[in-house]
């Protein structure tokens, strides 16, 4: 008799056949120096047990042999899967939803104002930052993006100065936001975007990188440092 799971997204429960879910553990659904590395970095900060599972671009076949899209439809990562099947699509769900598995590292503030103001900064590099950045990765919009590059830098002169005073986005401590800044920063290394003219940025880039949990991340996904520290790319083989 076939075994069968269910997996759950929210309050949907879905049908699956159970090798889908092999042994399962938490596993995290990624792309080499993809926006899935900040999910991976609050993993490696908050010391928690995640699975790292490469997805191949364009067949969504997995590292652990499974079929991506049945994991998100959409095809795009990240994704995390918990141990008992629960999904969690999108990458600011999915570090809060991290946080909130070790409440004692206080990632996820208590605090009412402050965790609206993280969640105002998730929501700011999703939509301002990450979007349009990876829409500048794209051919298709190669017409308008001098637009799309404007529309950055522009983005970029307001991030920097939340770094004025503070070290990290939320003050004196890291936070979630500041893990999926330095991914989308990382970026600008292949879009043309001159960080130097953000200093703050750049100083925060090196500050970043060098947390161990961040470190841990970027050696666990072959991404050496170069320019000085402020940059991190596929190491080149050897
Ligand atoms: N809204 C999604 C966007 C994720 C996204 O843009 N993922 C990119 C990598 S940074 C991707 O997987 N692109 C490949 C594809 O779309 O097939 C999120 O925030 O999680």
């Amino acid at each position: 008799m076939t075994q069968v799971k269910y997996m759950r997204y929210g309050t949907k429960v879905e049908r699956r056949d159970a090798a889908f879910f092999k042994e399962i553990q938490m596993k995290l659904y990624m792309h080499q120096a993809a926006c899935s590395l900040s999910p991976h970095i609050i993993a490696r900060e908050l010391d928690l047990e995640v699975e790292i599972v490469p997805v191949e671009r364009g067949t969504y076949r997995t590292a652990d042999d499974t079929d991506y899209l049945a994991v998100n439809p959409n095809g795009y990562v990240p994704a995390l899967v918990l141990d008992d099947g629960e999904v969690v699509l999108e990458g600011p769900a999915i570090v809060q939803r991290l946080a909130e598995l070790r409440p004692q590292a206080g990632m996820m503030p208590q605090d009412l104002r402050a965790r609206a103001q993280l969640q105002s900064l998730l929501n700011f590099i999703s939509t301002e930052l990450h979007k349009p950045m990876t829409q500048m990765f794209n051919p298709a919009y190669a017409p308008v993006r001098d637009v799309l590059q404007r529309h950055v830098a522009g983005r970029l002169n307001w991030v920097s100065t939340r770094l004025d005073v503070n070290p990290y986005l939320m003050g004196e401590a890291f936070s979630l936001a500041d893990a999926y800044l330095f991914v989308c920063l990382n970026w600008c290394q292949w879009l043309g975007i001159d960080l130097s003219e953000w200093p703050r940025l750049v100083v925060f880039m090196l500050r970043v990188g060098k947390r161990p949990g961040v470190q841990a991340a970027l050696a666990a996904e072959k991404l050496a440092p170069h320019s000085g520290g402020v940059f991190f790319a596929p190491q080149k083989a050897a």
